[in-house]
């Protein structure tokens, strides 16, 4: 069981001018949190297309010796097993985790290895590579595999990518407010008038449904807690290429009685 850090009430106090490590800035001027801090990489399975070449010349017999090497960011999973036969899956399930210090750490799958031998030198087996990162919200969710394969082996690494604890995100205010209501404009919702009130539905309506919370805000930007980063999100849901926000029909004077 792996020793869990709780982020609550803790987090990356930057305050203001740091001392430049020579990354670019992005486009305001919070600090860069990535959306989740500590990942689990559950390595699920490996399909073994082709185990190896057999024959007179090859390996005797039908069935191979192999020895796995799957690492993740430095740390490596040994996966042995005898009796490998082509187009079987073979279930690994081994947990490795990874931390995620900023937006520019990546989370690198490889696999390599070896098919045992007695009678001559081990097999090298042909290696693969993944690299995970913010472009693809490290991977996170959906099964991933690294392929690799040479003349006699073939084989597909599948696993999968989870968030432990979830991180910070910012965005400025007048950037939220401005989406939300191009957003409405063009898809015909009545917003509520006031600033307050469209944040309100931003964060409830729209951020909540993503799984990202308002943790707190002040008078400039709204900081969310969750494990994708509300930027993304905000592009994702409220696409700049949007056509111009058409302005909403004024109310008519009240009746006259
Ligand atoms: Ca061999
Ligand atoms: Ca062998």
């Amino acid at each position: 069981m792996a020793d869990s850090k709780d982020n609550s009430g803790c987090c990356c106090c930057c305050s203001g001018g740091s001392s430049g490590n020579g990354g670019q800035k992005d486009d305001d001027h919070s600090p860069i949190d990535p959306p989740c801090t500590r990942m689990k990489v559950n390595i699920d399975s490996v399909y073994i297309k082709k185990s190896e070449c057999y024959g007179f010349w090859d390996e005797p017999g039908s069935s191979a010796e192999w020895k796995l090497l799957i690492t993740v960011n430095g740390q490596t999973i040994v996966w042995e097993s005898d009796g490998i036969q082509d187009n079987q899956t073979y279930y690994i399930n081994r947990d490795l985790y990874v931390d995620i210090a900023n937006n520019n750490t990546n989370i690198v799958v490889q696999t390599s290895g070896v098919e045992k031998d007695t009678s001559s030198a081990d097999d090298t087996l042909p290696s693969g590579s993944y690299t995970h990162g913010n472009a693809d919200n490290w991977g996170i969710g959906a099964t991933r595999k690294v392929t690799a394969s040479s003349e006699c082996f073939d084989y597909t690494v599948y696993y999968t990518v989870t968030c432990l604890t979830t991180g910070l995100s910012t965005i400025d205010r007048p950037t939220a407010l401005q989406a939300t209501r191009a957003w409405a404009a063009v898809a015909g919702v009545n917003l509520p008038p006031s600033d307050p009130e469209v944040i309100e539905f931003y964060a409830n309506r729209v951020a909540k449904r993503r799984g990202l919370n308002l943790a707190h805000y002040t008078p400039q930007e709204l900081v969310f807690n969750g494990a994708e980063n509300i930027r993304t999100v905000t592009t994702q849901l409220f696409p700049t290429s949007a056509p111009p926000p058409t302005p909403p029909p004024t109310p008519g004077p009240p009746p006259q009685s």
